[in-house]
């Protein structure tokens, strides 16, 4: 019943998944350039939002999903043995339709969890069997679908002491080895991982986890990796990261960077801009140089979708494209350390325009076209393109389009022909679609 019904989600997603396609359709896109170099590259996604322009993106340029927030314990059980696995199986079924690796996240934690567990006053008996069911329940629900489980996370406080949490005050540090022990009866395939954050460079906190890793590996628990979640700050790559992937390599383990941001004071400016896109490409730069580091996933590809913004008030523009979508310095960065020598960043001194597609239903669809000048302007525009599929502009704004045959040519409004530079301006329009609707490259004229 589950199977058919993940089917019928997977065959949704995937008719109205839309064809390839954004401002730079023509770069190699990052799960391919990581792929040659024995990467996985992934993003975590909000399922809801798996349409348009951001299910686009997701699928063409990234070979793992991890949901941000839907298969953490508050999100599947919000009331005691009333699960909902609504978003958590829109997220696998779109990673299926999209050969996208799952990384699931996450199953042991002191945040996230419902109310009816924190505030229950359990004995360490009682603790230990919801731990058990919690982690016999989720991961068996996904057995043979998720290649690699963010088993526990953070458990450490910054001095490699274990932080006092649910588990840990309950259970003592042995929850560790017991709810990786779980996870594997659960799923014998599945990669286990610990996950934790300030791990990046070699430092008191990676100590411990260090430790912890090579004593459970000594003493026979399945641990196969860990997850350095590197939330970084502007400028601070710590110099160490290569040489601290490499000490976890040593002891068998695989590493991945789970969770890559790179925050700056707002607003961005383009001397920010091009330090991030330096700090992502030696993040990437040193999981490439160590064979065992063997993903990359972005906390949020579009800092659209950040947790950064209300985490951190000031801060942002932390992911690799913008709110609009377009790729930044830094996503240019992250091709260049997987080896993409094709990958040209926006022209300097040129007027660009970028389609992107809002909001798509079964026969319709509501699209727009952002013109952006950088280092020149324009008075007036016209806006150029050939649907690929039979696609049909139905009605526009904030612009007059025509079209003849599957050429359609929109023209300023009275009101906003001028582009200044360093501006931009948009304008929208209904389409209908049937089969596909790719995306088409837009040119000025
Ligand atoms: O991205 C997640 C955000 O939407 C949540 O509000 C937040 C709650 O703590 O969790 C975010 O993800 C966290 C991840 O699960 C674990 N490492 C830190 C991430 C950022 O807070």
């Amino acid at each position: 019943m589950r199977s058919s019904l993940r089917a019928g989600v997977a065959a949704l997603v995937a008719a109205v998944g839309l064809a390839t396609g954004t401002a730079h359709a023509a770069d190699t896109p990052l799960r391919d350039l990581g792929a040659a170099k024995g990467k996985v590259v992934g993003t975590a996604v909000t399922g809801s939002r798996l349409t348009g322009t951001y299910g686009d993106i997701t699928g063409t340029q990234f070979s793992a999903v991890t949901p941000g927030n839907a298969m953490k314990w508050g999100s599947v059980e919000p009331a005691r043995g009333s699960f909902d696995w609504t978003e958590a199986d829109q997220i696998v079924a779109f990673a299926q339709a999209h050969h996208q690796q799952v990384r699931g996240h996450t199953l042991v934690w002191h945040s996230q969890n419902p109310s009816w567990l924190t505030n229950g006053s359990w004995t360490s008996a009682q603790l230990s069997d919801l731990l058990h069911d919690h982690i016999d329940t989720e991961v068996g629900r996904y057995k043979g679908e998720i290649a690699a489980w963010d088993v526990v996370n953070e458990p450490f406080n910054e001095d490699g002491t274990y932080r006092s949490t649910l588990w840990y005050d309950g259970l003592g540090s042995g929850y560790i080895a017991s709810a990786l022990t779980w996870a594997h009866a659960a799923d014998p395939d599945a990669k286990l991982y610990i996950n934790d954050y300030n791990v990046e460079g070699v430092n008191a906190k990676s100590t411990a986890l260090y430790n912890l890793v090579k004593s459970l590996k000594q003493q026979g628990v399945p641990i196969d990796g860990v997850g350095l979640q590197a939330h970084l700050i502007l400028g601070q790559v710590p110099a160490t990261l290569q040489q601290n992937i490499q000490r976890f390599a040593g002891l068998g383990v695989d590493v991945a960077i789970t969770e890559l941001d790179v925050r700056m004071q707002l607003p961005a400016d383009s001397t920010k801009l091009a330090r991030q896109a330096a700090d992502f490409r030696s993040v990437v730069a040193a999981c490439a140089a160590v064979t065992r580091c063997v993903n990359v996933t972005v906390w949020g590809f579009t800092d659209d979708d950040s947790w950064v913004p209300s985490a951190f008030p000031g801060y942002g523009a932390a992911t690799p494209y913008d709110e609009n979508y377009q790729p930044k310095p830094a996503y240019h960065a992250i091709a260049e350390a997987l080896g993409g020598g094709t990958t040209t960043p926006p022209p300097t001194g040129a007027c660009t325009a970028a389609y992107s597609v809002s909001s798509q239903w079964n026969t319709g669809f509501t699209g727009q076209v952002t013109i952006s000048c950088s280092g020149a302007s324009l008075s007036s525009w016209k806006a150029n393109w050939t649907f690929g599929a039979g696609q049909q502009v139905t009605q526009a704004w904030n612009a007059a389009c025509t079209q003849s045959g599957a050429a359609v040519t929109c023209t300023n409004a009275s009101y906003n022909g001028s582009v200044p530079d360093g501006g931009s301006v948009t304008f929208g329009f209904n389409g209908s679609w049937s089969g596909s609707n790719p995306v088409p490259t837009v040119t000025l004229g």
